[in-house]
């Protein structure tokens, strides 16, 4: 099944249809490593920028400030049903037991009553308190078919819009939809030029999974500057764009949501001036052929125990498919 299709609705909200028939914004806000900054990215976003989806995660800490930013954008007269608000189920939190009381906690922070997107953060139980990267017996067994289930009850409750995935493999989303009731609706990946993924976009678009670009501009710290990657620079000096602009742009025009995190005014606003116009065949082809295609996260701290326990290398955490 083809992915879906750019679509703008009236108040010019550029958004894809996702299985379920619910939209997704095309343009989210990312809210990680955005610390007691959240709350004014977040309103300053929805108000003064024109975002309409937010990305969050329990395991950023800061969904109180991201559900501060929310009140201040509803007080201010946005209504909930205009807004899609994705949060993410976090590894100590992958049992059955622990999905419903995890979701309850995330909305309450959030101080809405009920998400659109519900992603499984990454595909791994880890022990709460696991040390990075895991030590003996921080890595526990995760039984992927008894949370889904409780991901599918709380649709069933209307807690949750729509469920799904986050760092899968190609080998995990087969297991997944192979007894999945409900379909994922989404798969979250890491997918800028300098780690195209392509071989799991095409997978999702088998299955009809819509696919989110997270780290669209290559994250920060030990991230990949694609910023100022000198091709980059060249088409967005060429098209009188910034850097940022043409790397969220080349993500929407592959068919994928995206998420750059910003914190700055000027930069939120920036992130979202990428419509009305488009990247030329030639100018998305460069784009996509940038060499040195390589994961800026890749799990290791997480997860990789060289010595012990069912991840001792990078491979493991992928299965080998990279
Ligand atoms: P991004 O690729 O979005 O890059 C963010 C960095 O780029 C920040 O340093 C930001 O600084 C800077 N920046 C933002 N806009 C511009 C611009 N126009 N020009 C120059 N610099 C810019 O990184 P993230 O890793 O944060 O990914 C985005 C979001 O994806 C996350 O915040 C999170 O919501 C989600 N995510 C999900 C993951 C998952 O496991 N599912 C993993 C990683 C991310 P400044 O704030 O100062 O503007
Ligand atoms: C540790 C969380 C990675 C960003 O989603």
């Amino acid at each position: 099944m083809a992915q879906s299709t750019l679509r703008a609705k009236e108040e010019d909200q550029y958004s894809f249809v996702l299985l379920s028939g619910h939209r997704i914004p095309a343009v989210g806000l990312g809210t990680w490593r955005s610390g007691s900054q959240a709350s004014y990215s977040v309103s300053t976003a929805i108000l003064e920028a024109g975002y309409r989806h937010i990305d969050t995660a329990w395991e950023y800490g800061v969904q109180e400030e991201v559900g501060q930013g929310l009140k201040a954008a509803m007080d201010a007269g946005i209504e909930r049903k205009d807004l899609f608000v994705t949060s993410k189920l976090w590894c100590s939190d992958l049992s059955t037991e622990r999905v419903r009381p995890a979701l309850l906690n995330t909305l309450q922070e959030l101080q809405i009553d009920y998400l659109d997107l519900y992603l499984i953060h990454w595909p791994f139980r880890l022990k709460e308190g696991a040390s990075r990267p895991p030590q003996t017996g921080d890595v526990l067994n995760f039984d992927m078919e008894g949370v889904w289930r409780e991901m599918e009850k709380l649709v069933a409750q209307n807690l949750v819009r729509d469920i799904g995935v986050s760092n899968f493999t190609i080998k995990k989303l087969n297991k997944l939809t192979g007894f999945a009731l409900t379909m994922p609706s989404i798969c979250q990946m890491e997918m800028h030029p300098g780690w195209r993924n392509d071989k799991m976009l095409e997978a999702c678009q088998k299955n009809g999974i819509h696919v989110t670009a997270y780290s669209p501009l290559g994250s920060q710290d030990n991230g990949r500057d694609l910023i100022h990657d000198p091709m980059v620079e060249k088409i967005a000096k060429k098209l009188n764009k910034s850097p940022g602009q043409v790397l969220v742009r080349w993500a929407i025009q592959r068919g994928t949501s995206v998420i750059p995190k910003s914190t700055n005014t000027d930069r939120i606003k920036e992130n979202m001036h990428v419509f009305n116009w488009v990247l030329s065949g030639p100018d998305f082809n460069v784009l996509s052929n940038i060499p040195d295609q390589k994961r800026v996260l890749d799990g290791e701290d997480l997860f990789v125990n060289k010595n012990d326990g069912p991840f001792r290398s990078v491979a493991d955490v992928w299965d080998h498919e990279d």
